[in-house]
């Protein structure tokens, strides 16, 4: 039988080929993903109950089709389905990392939070409240110093306990306000007829994901439903512009945004000890 597959994703330069290093040592094979010079590494990772198949995703923002390495990252989640997401943040930069990690949890995937750099955040006089991430996203969140390896026990251990729970992951919900989320839902009922049997997506998941542009929505159907997709949401566009004076993708992504901001605003304090020296 193979291995489970568990992935590293992130922004860029958030730690997690560090992370990579410290959890599969040098069990690791570098390669290409398939059609691309975008460098694919993935190491066996020791835990007690077996070795897991780690892999190294590429750095991205946003889990879109924008780049070459946000469409690796897009398919490698969706079609690979791995058993874990590890989800690194750089808690210097928390507010950042954190609309790809709402991402993930919107897509459904079962994430776990590296909340790498703290010492590089406690430098900076921020401190991120690691249990209060916790509650707020619904998911293990492990602080962790990938430069020395700090954490790396702990972050095994959650992800063993990960393993080990059968339950499923379920979908974030995240407010998107009434009138966008009408809209989702009228997208959604015309999308979950013509998604079914074709992916894996549920019409609510494929309506957010045509509602910021996703080009995978349209593969999905044939020459008339994507027709009619377009038409949809042209005319859900004119529904927001005339409510909320924005269209659908500018909503979504706006309101993600602000989601965003007040976890960051309940999780993260800056140390009234620290004073910014002017160099
Ligand atoms: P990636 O782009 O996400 O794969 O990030 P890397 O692992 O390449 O790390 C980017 C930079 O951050 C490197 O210089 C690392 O040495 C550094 N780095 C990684 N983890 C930490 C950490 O926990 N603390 C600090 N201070 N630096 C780190
Ligand atoms: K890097
Ligand atoms: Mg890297």
């Amino acid at each position: 039988m193979s291995a489970s597959v568990v992935a590293l994703a992130g922004n860029p330069n958030t730690g997690k080929t560090s992370l990579f290093n410290v959890l599969t040592g040098s069990r690791q094979k570098v390669g290409n993903w398939p059609g691309v010079t975008v460098e694919r590494k993935e190491g066996r990772l020791r835990l007690p109950e077996g070795d897991v198949l780690l892999v190294d995703l590429p750095g991205v923002y946003s889990l879109g089709a924008a780049s070459v390495d946000e469409q690796i990252a897009s398919e490698f989640l969706q079609t690979a389905a791995p058993k874990a997401v590890v989800a690194v943040v750089d808690a210097s930069n928390l507010e950042r990392s954190l609309y790809l990690v709402v991402q993930l949890l919107e897509a459904g995937a079962p994430v776990l939070v590296a909340l790498n750099m703290v010492d590089a955040a406690t430098d900076q006089g921020v401190r991120v409240d690691p249990k209060k991430l916790e509650d707020l996203l619904g998911v293990p969140v492990v602080p962790t110093v990938a430069r020395t390896g700090e954490g790396a026990e702990e972050l095994k251990r959650r992800l063993s306990a990960r393993l080990d729970d059968a339950a499923g992951a379920r979908p974030l919900a995240i407010p998107y306000g009434r009138q966008i989320e009408a809209s989702l839902g009228r997208l959604g009922e015309f999308l979950a007829p013509r998604l079914r049997g074709r992916s894996g997506i549920p019409g609510e998941r494929g309506a957010v994901l045509a509602a910021e542009g996703d080009p995978r929505i349209g593969a999905m159907l044939d020459d008339e439903g994507r027709r009619l997709l377009e038409e949809r949401i042209a005319e859900e566009n004119r529904t927001l512009e005339a409510a909320v004076g924005m269209d659908l993708q500018t909503g979504v992504i706006e309101r993600r945004w602000h989601f965003v901001s007040s976890l960051t605003g309940q999780a993260v304090s800056f140390d009234p000890a620290y004073k910014t020296t002017l160099s």
